[in-house]
């Protein structure tokens, strides 16, 4: 059966099919892009769980078919929270990850590392042409450095140290950033449920 991946985000398509892959689904995966005529959808939740759902179930309406979607994004400590769902366009325009990650560079200015906690956050959603939903989620906690290093990855991953290592998630190889990524706890925790749901 075909599953509709509900993002227009080049990056995490690449991420989403590879753990897809890893975790063994055999659904035949078309990207958003096979659907150009399917507005974007207007992401007024709250919530990474309730803009997943929103993606998700636009996709599923327009198609016909079954969809995922990923609502995901960086939550630092110490600015309560933010960027978290604001995070694609913490800087102002949508999608522009050098600037927003020099933006949040600046607002933490010298912020001492033991004050630096943060984690990376990811709504996973399946939503089907009748309304059925689930969404699931997934987490990865680390510190943030005080300047980029490394060229994987996407977003914030420069900055990003995974609890554990000493390397941001930039420097990571994509098989290692999955295994242990936000995005890669919540897409392989909702596999079960799509093998449930979607013969
Ligand atoms: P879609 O809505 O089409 O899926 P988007 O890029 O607009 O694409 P989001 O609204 O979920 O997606 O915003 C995700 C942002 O969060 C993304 O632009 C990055 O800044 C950040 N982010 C999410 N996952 C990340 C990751 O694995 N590594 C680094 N930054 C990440
Ligand atoms: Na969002």
């Amino acid at each position: 059966t075909r599953l509709i991946l509900a993002t227009r985000n080049a990056h995490k398509v690449t991420e989403l099919r590879a753990i897809l892959a890893a975790a063994g689904l055999g659904h035949e995966l078309v990207g958003a892009d096979a659907y150009p005529e399917v507005p974007d959808v207007k992401e007024t939740g709250v919530t990474f769980a309730e803009n997943a759902l929103l993606k998700a179930h636009a996709l599923a309406r327009a198609t016909g078919l079954p969809a995922v979607a990923d609502d995901s994004g960086l939550c630092v400590d110490v600015l309560g929270g933010a960027p978290g769902i604001f995070s694609a366009r913490w800087a102002g325009r949508h999608g522009d990850d050098r600037a927003n990650l020099e933006l949040l560079l600046a607002q933490l200015g010298d912020i001492a590392d033991a004050h630096r906690g943060a984690h990376f956050a990811c709504a996973a959603a399946l939503a089907l042409p009748d309304g059925t939903e689930r969404v699931v989620e997934g987490r990865l906690t680390g510190t943030l450095r005080h300047a980029p290093a490394g060229a994987n990855g996407f977003g914030y991953d420069p900055i990003l140290v995974p609890e554990g290592d000493t390397r941001t998630c930039a420097e990571l190889s994509p098989e290692e950033k999955n295994a242990i990524s936000h995005r890669g706890k919540a897409f392989r925790a909702l596999v079960p449920v799509v093998r449930e749901l979607v013969a």
